[in-house]
C-alpha cells in the first residue's frame, strides 16, 4: 500500500472535492481518497494495479491534472 499527496491546483470546491473523490475511488487498486479545497491537494492511498501513472492521468482527464507532490 502507497500513500502519495498531490498539489492539484484546479480544486476550488466542495464540487471539486466530490468528483475527484468519486472518479478516484472508481479506479481498481485505490483504497482511500482525501481531496481538500482549502489545500488543493489530493491524498490517495492505494495498491496494484493503480499507480502514479494511472492515478495521475486519471486526474488530468478530469480537468484536475497534479501539479507535484506536496511537501
Ligand atoms: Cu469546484
Amino acid at each position: 500500500m502507497t500513500t502519495v499527496k498531490y498539489s492539484v491546483p484546479n480544486i476550488s470546491c466542495g464540487h471539486c472535492v466530490h468528483t475527484i473523490q468519486t472518479e478516484l475511488a472508481d479506479l481498481a487498486g485505490v483504497k482511500t481518497v482525501k481531496a481538500d479545497a482549502a489545500g488543493k491537494s489530493v491524498e490517495v492511498i492505494f495498491e496494484a494495479p493503480a499507480n502514479e501513472e494511472t492515478i495521475k492521468k486519471l486526474l488530468s482527464e478530469i480537468n484536475y491534472p497534479v501539479a507535484g507532490l506536496t511537501i
